[in-house]
């Protein structure tokens, strides 16, 4: 059975379900909220749905309703490999349900045969200066295959809006298909003299991406698995998802909503963090010369406080324990570099960090999220021009964005459009209920 097929199965009943909820409860509340979160980032305001993962503060992400060692353990991989197939994340995602091998390597296979990577693409990244942020140029990148929009077309020529998720489907396949070459097109072009390496049709998506890369080593295409495994998700919330899944909203093609998701990540507070954070720690590395003692990196966090930054790496708007996401990439990194300076450094800021930031008492979350670790693996691959490291990111997060357009085609979600008040009139409630 096709993922399409899956999905024509599954949608009569969700879409049931979801008339069902809205005439049955329509009026019943979720949430109420008060003027803090409306002033403070809509933080923790329950008012999106997505059956596609959830975060739970203490567990961290499930996707599908797996956690990621379950996912590790259960997902098909290829022959000889340690990670499993990304073709196969991707099915979950979009199904709900863990493929089979044949239906992994089946998405595997469709993505083979949608990859080709416009040449307009390629030569419209070359028209830029060559300092352009490489965040920039793949955001660029997916916006300029808008001109492939199979939606868009179909919608101009009046397609049947129960219909719209298959065009929706299509188009994410084509997009994620031509991923990895356009990042690892990015990559060579800036960092390695425009030396680029085909694609190597015997290879994986994950694996042709850490070909493409110019990786030798066969652990990275592990890695690279791993990596587009743990970033693909984190329910819909989060500034790239909701980017997304807004600009979607509007009856944008993917290519529109997956770009503004992307513009999104390229945030510090968001994706950009994994930049940031390998800069800080080669920034710490390079004051000592060497992996610091624990007094001397307490000192050196404190410094970073004190003079108004914060600790990339560290803090979560939902989580508040250690994320998951950061524990399975310290996993891969003990048992496949556990020597690695920089690696060690990573490790025992785990050590520290969390405490002087609970000393400080201004993060809710003390503990590492995602990006507190991923550079330092990428790192020892010799990936180390940290500033792509946001596009690796946004390759694997297109993957659950675009999950997430397809439902929210299916089920006919409709535009966005919250409410906004004036000041004077939060003033006004804020007075109302000091006098009752
Ligand atoms: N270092 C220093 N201060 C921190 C901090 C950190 N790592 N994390 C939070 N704080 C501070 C906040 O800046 C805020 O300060 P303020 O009161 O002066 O404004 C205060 O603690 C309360 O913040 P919070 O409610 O705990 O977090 P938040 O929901 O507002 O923000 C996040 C969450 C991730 C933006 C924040 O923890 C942060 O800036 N972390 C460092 C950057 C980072 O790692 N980002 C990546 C997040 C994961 C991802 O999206 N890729």
């Amino acid at each position: 059975m096709t993922i399409k097929d899956k999905l024509t199965a599954q949608l009569p009943e969700w879409r049931e379900r979801m008339r069902r909820l809205v005439k049955e409860s329509g009026d019943v509340k979720v949430d109420v909220f008060t003027i803090a979160q409306v002033y403070g980032g809509m933080r923790d305001v329950k008012s999106l749905v997505t059956d596609i993962s959830y975060v739970d503060p203490n567990e961290g992400i499930r996707f599908r309703g797996y956690t990621i060692s379950e996912l590790l353990e259960k997902l098909p991989k290829p022959i000889g490999a340690d990670m499993p197939y990304t073709g196969g994340l991707y099915f979950l995602l979009i199904t709900g349900e863990i493929p089979s091998a044949a239906e992994a390597e089946e998405i595997e296979k469709e993505w083979k045969g949608r990859g080709k990577v416009p040449q307009y693409v390629f030569d419209m990244i070359r028209t830029m200066p060559s300092d352009t942020h490489p965040m920039t140029l793949f955001s660029m990148a997916v916006l300029a295959m808008q001109y492939e929009s199979i939606f868009a077309r179909k919608y101009a020529e009046g397609m049947k809006r129960d219909t719209y998720w298959e065009a929706m489907l299509e188009d994410s396949l084509n997009l994620t298909a031509k991923l990895p070459e356009v990042a690892a097109y990015i990559y060579r072009l800036k960092y390695k003299d425009g030396k680029f390496i085909q694609p190597d049709p015997k290879l994986d998506w994950g694996a042709n991406f850490a070909h493409m890369m110019g990786v030798p080593d066969k652990k990275y295409q592990d890695l690279s698995r791993l990596y587009f495994l743990l970033h693909s998700d984190h329910e819909s919330g989060n500034v790239s998802a909701h980017a997304t899944h807004l600009v979607g909203s509007a009856l944008s093609d993917i290519y529109y909503a997956a770009s503004a998701g992307l513009d999104g990540l390229a945030g510090p507070l968001h994706g950009l963090a994994n930049q940031e954070c390998l800069k800080w720690l080669l920034d710490v590395y390079n004051k000592y010369g060497q992996v610091p003692t624990k007094d001397e990196l307490t000192k050196y966090a404190w410094d970073t406080l004190n003079s108004g930054q914060v600790i990339p790496g560290y803090g979560h708007a939902v989580l508040r324990k250690t994320d998951p996401r950061y524990t399975a990439q310290l996993e891969f990194g003990k048992k496949h570099m556990a020597d690695d300076d920089i690696f060690k450094l990573a490790s025992l800021v785990y050590d520290v960090v969390p405490e002087v930031l609970r000393q400080q008492g201004r993060a809710r979350d003390p503990w590492p999220n995602v990006d507190a670790i991923s550079g330092s693996l990428q790192y020892h691959y010799g990936v180390k021009e940290f500033d792509f490291y946001t596009v690796m990111f946004g390759v694997s997060r297109i993957l659950g964005v675009s999950a997430n357009a397809i439902w929210a085609r299916a089920l006919g979600q409709p535009i966005e459009r919250p409410k906004s008040l004036t000041t004077p009139m939060l003033e006004e409630i804020g007075e109302k209920i000091k006098v009752a």
